[in-house]
């Protein structure tokens, strides 16, 4: 299988994560690509490549024009107005105010584009995240052209942000990016299925009023586990996009066989759909030693998922998001792709 991987990721690495009340070490870290790139190559998928240049057209079909500039422009902005050290939004517009009115001041602005605080942003930010959408682009075109599956080995990763904000580790939507791609390149219906622990709530705002793209999502419940606010069963989409929508909140704890049949829900939808083209927004944090949360597969579950997403017989194109068990995360990756291709 095809990968595509960018090295400019390490121009993103906050040196804190707000976490609990303090500050620690980001989980989201440049090291999980190390360990994912070194299993890969002991698995023997040695065909990775460098995405080349990112195309920025195709962001405006998946997000707003002034969420583009702040993140192009944020951080010349916050050192301009004497800021020390890196992006951290503090205030973020609540229940009675103006959810739609851009403030002038960069910490305003920093909390308008934000829904999670945990993100940081640094000088590198933006670079790092066209470089993982540049990843995610060419493993999409490289479906487009015939291949069976790809995959972007993306970091940052892209599945919280939004129409019009980071957070979650995110900032470019790198899956969304890909199935608009996938759209623009004449494939008819697109498939996002969403197997990262936390609700691709990112993918699902970009979409929920669209009918040419369905989004499956697997998930800690909203009422137990981050986004909190959204990714519940009644969220089916809107407009044309009504019944496009498929969330499936699972609560803690939650082991393979219970994982598994909402993966064969999510698989039979899609298909029943009647999907041309699969995006998988591939995160490994369902794992049972992921340090933020609670799902129970084990290492082999991963390979298993792997196959029955194979078996829907869709091109693929997986698209790397969270999963913060370091050591183990590069097999959980593997093993998708292994069962995939198997
Ligand atoms: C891409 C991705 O996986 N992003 C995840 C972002 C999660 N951020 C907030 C996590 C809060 C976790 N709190 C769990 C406490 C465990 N003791
Ligand atoms: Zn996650």
């Amino acid at each position: 299988m095809q990968i595509f991987y960018s090295n400019k990721h390490r121009l993103h690495a906050p040196p804190n994560e707000l976490h609990g009340g303090e500050f620690v070490q980001p989980f989201e870290m440049p090291s999980r690509m190390d360990v994912i790139l070194e299993r890969l190559k002991e698995r023997g998928f040695d065909e990775i490549a460098d995405p080349g240049p990112v195309d920025l057209t195709p962001l405006s079909q998946i997000h707003a024009p002034s969420y583009l500039r702040f993140l192009e422009t944020v951080w010349e902005d916050w050192k301009a107005e004497g800021m020390q050290a890196e992006v951290i939004a503090t205030n973020i517009p609540a229940r009675g105010m103006h959810l739609d009115r851009p403030p002038r001041n960069i910490d305003g602005k920093v909390g308008y584009f934000c829904h999670s605080s945990e993100t940081a942003m640094t000088a590198g930010t933006y670079e790092a995240a066209c470089a993982s959408l540049a990843s995610a682009q060419a493993a999409q075109s490289h479906v487009l052209a015939g291949a069976p599956g790809a995959f972007a080995l993306c970091r940052p990763p892209g599945h919280h942000a939004t129409r019009d904000q980071f957070g979650g580790y995110c900032f470019l939507n790198n899956a969304a990016a890909a199935a608009q791609m996938l759209r623009n390149g004449g494939v008819a219906r697109v498939a996002v299925l969403d197997i990262d622990f936390h609700h691709g709530n990112g993918t699902q705002d970009i979409f929920y009023d669209r009918g040419d793209v369905f989004f499956a999502s697997i998930h800690g419940a909203p009422e137990d586990s981050y986004p909190y606010y959204i990714g519940h069963a009644d969220e089916t989409g809107r407009g044309a996009g009504e019944g496009s929508n498929l969330n499936l909140p699972m609560p803690p704890g939650t082991g393979y066989s219970a994982w598994s049949e909402a993966l064969d829900h999510a698989v039979a939808n899609i298909l029943a759909w009647q999907a041309d083209a699969l995006v998988v927004s591939l995160g490994v944090d369902a794992f049972k030693e992921d340090p933020i949360s609670f799902f129970r597969l084990d290492s082999d579950d991963f390979t298993d998922a792997g196959r029955r997403i194979g078996q829907m017989g869709l091109p693929t194109v997986f698209v790397m998001e969270g999963g913060y068990a370091v050591d183990e995360i590069g097999i959980n990756t593997v093993n998708v792709l292994e069962g995939f291709a198997d």
